[in-house]
């Protein structure tokens, strides 16, 4: 671990912007405690306290003197810091105007904001952490969805870092064995050990395509699982819509065309936050606004990740209705019988079982009937995402594209393996070995740890 002697001081607001409570200002750099104490009353406490301890101040402008707030600070004393630096945590109440002046008297003592990741690059470069925990700890704030979130704690934990340690020995075997056989070439047949490679390189490569399509879903959880609610007009779609968001967010009537426009709302369903969209009705219209929200739906109807087609059970099923399973596809869509507290016209049930499309009945109208209705959504989700385990290893861009350059050179030895020399197939795999140590990271390029850490958010 070397001491970032000349660093700057840094500081950064480290809890989120806007009202609330507390806030909490960080200090890392060898003056961190110097700086400090100068702005904390009553004099020479700060110096005295031991590390690692919360205490009480008033922390003022050491220029005018005025008291800016009542805080409270504890000081660590390098390495034993989270930036292996000397560093201070302020506890100050969450008003703006005195995490601003706070933060004016620091810059006025010669201290600088800190960039985005720039605590956690300190961390790393001062040998606290490796690259993976600190991707994790920023996966860890930024995750928005439980898997991506246990995802990145497993990274944090290190229990991904050994099953990467074991799939990379599994390569070393393949490689050292075959580089005997470049060594002693007599020695026994090769068609033989070229059929074992190949069998133990496919189950890698196939294990490695599974983390990527881990991925692929988790990223569709993160960056928006778009579910329409489609179907004809009247149907009970904006019912349906806000029975789940939990609100009267859209007009409910029972004039056809109410929903015009397509309306949006964030909806957590079984701990999966999704995007649910109420969209305009189905059906014949002269009206030209009525026509462009239809026209709307459809776009959201073929686009959509999963669709929720609601089908009033006191009518009979219409060609609409089939065309939305046709264009969203039967896989993509599940459906929700409302109104099955009116006479039923047919047996959509019926239609629905043959087609093997999953359905529920129920009666929008009853609050009662929420749970039932999240469950049914929520179970064909998880099918749907199919999330056999739920520790993915992949957590961000970086390690998502070393994943495609492994997958890429595993494909490509398997494909060579039969009519290629030896060292060629070890010049893949050791490549391979190279992408691993590039996910491990051991990175002092500062182009390379700009990109890294300028994804962090400020303050961490
Ligand atoms: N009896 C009964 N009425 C329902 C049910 N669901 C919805 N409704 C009624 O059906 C009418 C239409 O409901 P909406 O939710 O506005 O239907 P929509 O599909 O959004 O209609 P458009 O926006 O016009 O396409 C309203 O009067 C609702 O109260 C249900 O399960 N049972
Ligand atoms: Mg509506």
């Amino acid at each position: 671990m070397y001491y970032c002697g000349d660093e700057e001081t840094i500081a950064a607001l480290a809890t989120g912007k806007g009202k609330a409570a507390l806030a909490v200002i960080r200090i890392s750099g060898k003056e961190a405690i110097e700086k400090i104490k100068e702005c904390l009353l009553p004099e020479g406490k700060f110096q005295k306290v031991l590390p690692n301890r919360i205490n009480r101040y008033n922390f003022i402008d050491n220029e005018t003197k005025k008291i800016i707030d009542e805080i409270t600070a504890i000081k660590f004393v390098f390495p034993e810091s989270y930036t292996g630096e000397n560093m201070v945590e302020l506890v100050c109440h969450g008003s703006e105007i005195i995490i601003e002046d706070i933060l004016s008297v620091l810059i006025r003592k010669g201290i600088r904001l800190a960039q985005k990741g720039e605590f956690t690059r300190r961390a790393y470069l001062n040998g606290k952490m490796d690259l993976m925990k600190a991707e994790s700890i920023d996966q860890i704030i930024q995750s928005t969805n439980r898997i991506h979130h246990k995802c990145a704690l497993e990274m944090y934990t290190g229990n991904s870092k050994k099953t990467l340690i074991e799939w990379k020995n599994q390569i070393i075997a393949i490689l050292s064995d075959l580089e005997a056989r470049i060594e002693f070439p007599e020695e026994d047949d090769i068609l033989g050990k070229k059929i074992e490679y190949k069998k133990n390189i496919a189950g890698f490569v196939e294990k490695i395509e599974k983390e990527i399509k881990k991925r692929e879903k988790i990223k569709l959880l993160d960056f928006g699982f778009n579910v329409p609610i489609a179907g004809i007009a009247n149907a009970g779609k904006s019912s349906l819509f806000n029975l789940i968001v939990g609100f009267n967010r859209t007009i409910v009537h029972h004039e056809e065309g109410t929903t015009r426009d397509a309306v949006s709302e964030e909806a957590e369903i079984k701990g999966r936050r999704i995007k649910i969209i109420d969209t305009a009705g189905l059906n014949e219209t002269d009206n030209t606004i009525e026509k462009i929200g239809i026209k709307k739906a459809w776009e959201y109807i073929e686009n959509g990740n999963m669709i929720i087609l609601v089908s009033p059970a006191n009518q009979e099923l219409k060609e609409d209705e089939k065309t939305i399973l046709k264009k969203a596809g039967k896989e993509k869509t599940i459906v929700i019988i409302s109104k099955n507290d009116l006479k039923k016209t047919e047996n959509k049930n019926e239609y629905f079982k043959n087609e093997n499309i999953p359905f529920m009945e129920t009666c929008l109208l009853n609050d009662q009937n929420r749970e039932k209705v999240l469950d049914f959504i929520g179970k064909h989700m998880e099918t749907f995402l199919n999330f056999d385990d739920e520790n993915g290893i992949i957590c961000n861009k970086r390690q998502e594209e070393i994943f495609f350059k492994i997958r890429q050179k595993g494909k490509k030895t398997l494909e060579i393996m039969d009519n290629s020399y030896e060292d060629m197939i070890s010049y893949e795999l050791k490549g391979i070995l190279n992408d691993f140590e590039e996910f491990f990271g051991e990175i002092r390029d500062d182009e390379i740890l700009d990109a890294i850490f300028s994804e962090f958010c400020v303050g961490k």
